[in-house]
């Protein structure tokens, strides 16, 4: 039984492995059959990657990002029996606005999938003259209607907390560039309606530790647990042949989030298989959505590897939470409410 209380639905199907009894390091371990998507899923795509699921009736659905055989990446749904094998829809998602109009973004990258009350919300970087983030809400994986942008370019990086806090939605995003940004720290910002957004918080920059030093950005929707908001996000560390991603946990304050009060000086995942150090963009571990059992604890992790695949790794909250605050290294930046 975990010590370690996850406030949310227990999913009796999460997919899941035990750890190997010779691993060692990080409590993260990878699927053994990884990865999970592989090149060319479906006819006119030729990568999926960094793509966000979540449990949906008796089985579960995910946004992907399918990049097109034009190289222009967009949002396909997919569902799953099991969380493991997928069907891919050939067709992208077809975005409408609240009038019914079809509305398609120009492209959609990086989605991630979030359930508030009986809404699913999709947020995703889109040309907005410019890179920056757009938002879209589904009731039933059909009908998807994309509300308004929430933020002025540049950003990245969107993703919001499963439930308001003090009365407010929270999404948190990573300011940015228009290109492949060589900065970035992760900031709130709170909307009581999800169309005007302020109260912008400064979570946390790019600390202390090295394999995190260019840039930092969310990944999965955080996980509400009896010790504050589990936050996965990804870490970029500028070699001289390229950036190096890899994925981060810290735990946020549960009623104040900009508060990081734990963060992890190690990382949790880092390239090292040959589906993360090898393809279109070698060395990269992108995490964007966690399937998370409250009954067992058990954590199911998907991330993006090389820009090319789809990957599942797995965790315990017990040993991730304690892992973090063992080998915690917090900043002034990080512990500050985050409002200059
Ligand atoms: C970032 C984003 C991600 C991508 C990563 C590595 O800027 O574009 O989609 O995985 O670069 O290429």
């Amino acid at each position: 039984m975990n010590k370690i209380k996850m406030i949310s639905p227990s999913v009796k199907n999460i997919p899941w492995q035990d750890k190997p009894a010779n691993h060692s390091g990080a409590p993260v371990w990878r699927y053994s059959d990884n990865p999970i998507i592989h090149r060319n899923p479906v006819e006119g795509v030729s990568r999926i990657f960094n793509s966000a699921v979540i449990p949906y009736r008796d089985g579960f659905v995910g946004v992907f990002r399918g990049e097109q055989v034009n190289g222009i990446p967009n949002i396909y749904l997919g569902r799953s029996k099991d969380g493991i094998s997928w069907e891919i829809n050939k067709e992208k998602i077809l975005f409408e606005d609240e009038n019914g109009k079809p509305f398609m973004p120009k492209y959609a990258y990086d989605p991630r999938l979030v359930n508030i009350d009986d809404t699913y919300y999709i947020m995703w970087c889109q040309d907005f003259y410019g890179p920056s983030i757009g938002l879209a809400k589904t009731k039933d994986f059909k009908k998807f209607v994309r509300l308004e942008n929430p933020f002025i370019p540049y950003n990245r990086n969107a993703v919001l907390f499963p439930r308001k806090i003090n009365g407010n939605y929270i999404m948190l995003s990573r300011p940015s560039d228009t290109g492949h940004t060589p900065f970035g720290d992760i900031f709130l910002s709170q909307s009581p309606d999800l169309v005007y957004w302020g109260k912008h918080r400064h979570v946390m920059g790019v600390g202390n530790s090295w394999w995190e030093n260019l840039k930092v950005g969310s990944g999965a929707a955080p996980i509400e647990t009896s010790e504050g908001w589990l936050l996965l996000y990804h870490g970029v560390n500028g070699t001289c042949s390229g950036y190096v991603y890899s994925m981060g946990g810290a735990i946020l304050d549960i009623d104040n989030p900009s508060i990081v009060k734990y963060r992890c000086e190690n990382f949790l995942l880092t390239p090292e298989e040959w589906y993360e150090e090898r393809g279109f963009v070698p060395n990269v571990c992108f995490p964007c959505a966690t399937i998370h059992d409250s009954d067992s604890g058990k954590i199911a992790i998907y991330y993006g590897a090389a820009d090319s695949y789809v990957a599942l790794a797995f965790t315990h909250i017990d040993e991730i939470i304690n892992y973090i605050k063992k080998h915690s290294s917090v900043t002034e930046s990080d512990t500050e409410i985050g409002k200059r």
